[in-house]
């Protein structure tokens, strides 16, 4: 396993000895695909696991086991307290005032689907609107698109310019005393686009709607405080920052959470049942119905401790320095156009190569070893905004290297010679 580096010994990125470590830390990165080397270039649809995480989930099922915040018994106090170490380890990592401002949910799909459903049919009625963004993932549109069927309110959108970039004039001229939710990604997951929440958020808050942000796609590449940003909400996904599947999660002002209606109902969530009435726990435990996903939220933990080692900080400045080397790599080849060119960019380079549908670009890449996601990567409305049916996309992690990305343009390279 590869050492933690010391706080006094960090510098801004990382270097490509510090990369090997870390690469050797990830068993699925050693395997080959067709006799070639596995290049793993889908980190945005999830990331690969470290082996801390591996046998945090693997310890836990061996050795403690116990339901949480219910039994007296030693195996369950053992997983209550690791189960809230983990809640706090989130709230370090968001900055969040408290721990009981953090929610675990499914994912980031469900986290967005808690607020629209919760906070959404408490709050928002008939001729209110709520504004998105043309870049958003389905997730952050199709719940708030339901809720307004369902309460006859009014779905804006947020233009964006053929750079990828969210067209602020026309934000400001879309918020209104008539707006009462704002949900906007961090970054785009199509596109690579950082959108410049903070100041986006402010301008919200001086009509009086609340802002909830996808952090989805931030979270695994830069350092996240949400109390600088002062974002109402925030959601994000264990798998896509090193953790297991089926966690993520919501985190919410206690002033918000407080007055929000439950979201499920059932176990956990109560304070006190009768058959004339019921009194509701406290948050988090009010919208956390049910047995959780303990060795997930557990796991989750050692993935946020695995990172922090690293630093956030030096992870965004590495991931950025590789972006700009493929960025200049694939620039050069004339028959490919890249998707998504914004000023400010997350390590995700979206594409098309002339003649070459996608999901052929995809398949010949797999070929070649190399691991790329082609589709519409759910998000639609990108795709049409962009004239595309779908793109190939390559993402970035800070386990990834400039010989990965030589590997990528190498692989484009067979792509064009077919289909020229
Ligand atoms: N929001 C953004 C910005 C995302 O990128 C994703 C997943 C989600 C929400 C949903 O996250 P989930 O964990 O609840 O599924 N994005 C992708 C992707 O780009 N490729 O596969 C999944």
């Amino acid at each position: 396993m590869s050492q933690p580096v010391l706080e006094e010994t960090r510098n801004l990125s990382l270097s490509a000895d510090e990369v090997l470590k870390l690469r050797a830390d990830f068993p699925v990165l050693r395997q080959q695909v067709y006799g070639k080397p596995l290049v793993y270039l889908d980190n945005a649809a999830t990331t690969q696991k470290p082996q801390v995480v591996i046998d945090r989930i693997t310890d836990y099922y061996s050795h403690e086991n116990g339901t949480v915040r219910r039994g007296v018994y030693k195996l369950s106090e053992q997983s209550t307290l690791a189960f809230d170490e983990s809640r706090r380890k989130v709230a370090r990592l968001l900055n969040a005032p408290s721990a009981a401002e953090v929610i675990f949910t499914r994912g980031t799909t469900e986290a967005i689907n808690l607020v629209a459903s919760s906070y959404g049919r408490a709050f928002i009625g008939a001729g209110d609107e709520i504004i998105v963004s043309a870049i958003e993932h389905h997730a952050n549109i199709v719940p708030w698109q339901q809720l307004c069927l369902e309460k006859g309110a009014i779905l804006k959108v947020i233009p964006v310019n053929d750079d990828g970039e969210l067209i602020q004039d026309a934000y400001e001229a879309l918020l209104s005393e008539r707006t009462r939710l704002v949900a906007i990604g961090h970054v785009s997951n199509a596109l690579g686009t950082i959108n410049p929440v903070k100041a986006m958020i402010e301008k919200a808050h001086a009509v009086g709607a609340v802002v909830l942000v996808d952090g989805a796609q931030s979270t695994p590449h830069m350092q996240v405080d949400v109390q600088e940003l002062d974002c109402d909400f925030f959601a994000f996904s264990g798998h896509k920052l090193y953790g297991p599947t089926g966690i993520g999660v919501l985190y919410g002002k206690m002033k918000q959470l407080e007055a929000m209606p439950p979201y499920q109902c059932g176990g956990d969530m109560i304070h006190s049942v009768s058959f004339e009435k019921t009194v509701f726990a406290k948050p988090p435990a009010k919208f956390e119905a049910g047995t959780p996903a303990i060795a997930e939220v557990i796991a989750l933990g050692s993935a946020i401790d695995y990172l922090q080692a690293i630093g956030l900080g030096r992870i965004g400045a590495y991931e950025h320095e590789l972006l700009q080397y493929a960025t200049e790599r694939i620039s050069e080849i004339p028959e490919v156009r890249l998707i998504g060119t914004a000023n400010e960019k997350a390590g995700i380079l979206s594409f098309t190569i002339k003649g070459a549908h996608p999901h052929d670009i995809g398949t010949i890449l797999d070929r070649e070893g190399i691991a790329v996601r082609a589709g519409h990567h759910c998000a639609q409305p990108v795709m049409e905004r962009f004239h595309v049916p779908a793109t190939a996309r390559a993402s970035f992690s800070f386990y990834n290297t400039r010989e990965d990305v030589d590997a990528l343009i190498r692989a484009i390279h067979v792509v064009i010679q077919l289909f020229s």
